[in-house]
């Protein structure tokens, strides 16, 4: 393979096939996605015409309290489905050939949606639009706000939806990061990889507040970690040693200001130590930015080759929620696009 000059990365990273393992559905919603929703429901609400995504935050803190606005677009069931499947065209078109998306469960009384039939409607929408080159799982997220009883809840959610499809693979740890305890909602995680063989991803440490709990986090032995900012020293040792793979979404972290510049960006220190990360987009919607363009940034940002941009696309595999048999179908189509693309 060889070197990238600069007007042929955007292509190389579009066509190179792609693992997706962080994306919110609802921090997802491309533009278009977000017009038709509004387009739905402005009758009823006008001022959702007004509302646009800022080009810039000053804080994490601005970040979350713009799903005030983009709950108000998915707030019933047809809604959630529509807006799943085009989350899912979308992360096809980018060359995505993976995907797990995540999502937490909401109810909303005012339209007769419960956290059991939003659910139902992401997962007919995964189901119903399996594209043929690219397979769909979720990881159903757990945000810190909740009591345990609401956790306890999710994962009872999770346990009944294992029953009746193979779509949901994972629980994850999400939600403002300055609220809610990780200590309090420890049971229902340990209940969801004991009952259903869940494994669990947790975002961790993404600012310095987070760090006081971080031995927590760590103590249930977590299957992946989100972003992983900062990484204090009992964290580092510990991330390292147990060689947990990190979910990496360098747009996010610098657009909502928890990272300050991408070439400050701690990937690089993971890449340079062979650490295991995947590249991934958080909120694709959002923070306006697709997969294959983490791709090209992590590309320009650390001078990294075909050759490595592909390595970090191919060793992704080995850190999904999925079993062997999938891996290996995997690694066996990257291989093969390996053989094509020399
Ligand atoms: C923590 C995040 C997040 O679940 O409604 N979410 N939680 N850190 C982040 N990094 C910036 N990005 C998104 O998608 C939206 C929800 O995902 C969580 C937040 O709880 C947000 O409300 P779903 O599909």
């Amino acid at each position: 393979m060889t070197n990238l000059s600069d007007s042929n990365l955007s292509d190389f990273c579009l066509k190179l096939p792609k693992i997706e393992a962080h994306a919110h559905i609802n921090g997802s919603l491309s533009p278009s996605t977000m017009r038709a929703l509004v387009a739905r429901k402005v009758d009823v609400n006008p001022e959702l015409a007004a509302f646009e995504i800022p080009d810039s935050l000053n804080c994490i803190d601005d970040f979350f309290s713009l799903f005030k606005f983009i709950y108000q677009l998915t707030d019933d069931e047809a809604s959630v489905t529509f807006a799943t499947q085009k989350v899912i065209e979308e992360f096809a078109a980018d060359g995505v050939r993976y995907l797990e998306l995540r999502t937490t469960p909401r109810a909303n009384a005012d339209k007769g949606m419960t956290k059991h039939s939003y659910l139902q409607a992401v997962i007919q929408a995964i189901e119903q639009q399996q594209q043929a080159n690219m397979k769909t799982r979720l990881i159903i997220s757990i945000d810190r706000r909740n009591t345990l009883e609401e956790a306890q809840e999710t994962v009872d959610l999770a346990l009944h939806f294992q029953q009746c499809s193979n779509v949901v693979v994972g629980v994850d740890l999400c939600g403002d990061v300055m609220k809610g305890s990780f200590l309090a909602l420890k049971p229902a995680f340990e209940r969801a990889r004991q009952q259903g063989g869940f494994k669990l991803t947790l975002h961790f440490n993404e600012v310095a507040e987070n760090i006081p709990e971080a031995p927590e986090l760590l103590s249930i032995r977590p299957d992946r970690l989100g972003h992983a900012t900062l990484l204090d020293d009992y964290s580092r040792t510990t991330v390292y040693q147990q060689a947990i793979p990190v979910e990496i979404c360098m747009t996010s972290n610098v657009f909502s200001k928890t990272v300050a510049t991408y070439e400050d960006h701690h990937v690089k220190q993971l890449l340079e130590e062979d650490h295991p990360f995947i590249l991934c987009t958080d909120d694709k919607g959002v923070f306006g930015s697709d997969l294959s363009n983490e791709y090209v940034l992590a590309a320009k940002t650390f001078g990294l080759d075909r050759h490595q941009l592909f390595e970090a696309s191919f060793k992704s595999i080995d850190y999904v929620f999925a079993d062997q048999e999938t891996k290996d179908q995997l690694k066996a189509d990257w291989l093969a696009w390996k053989k094509d693309n020399q």
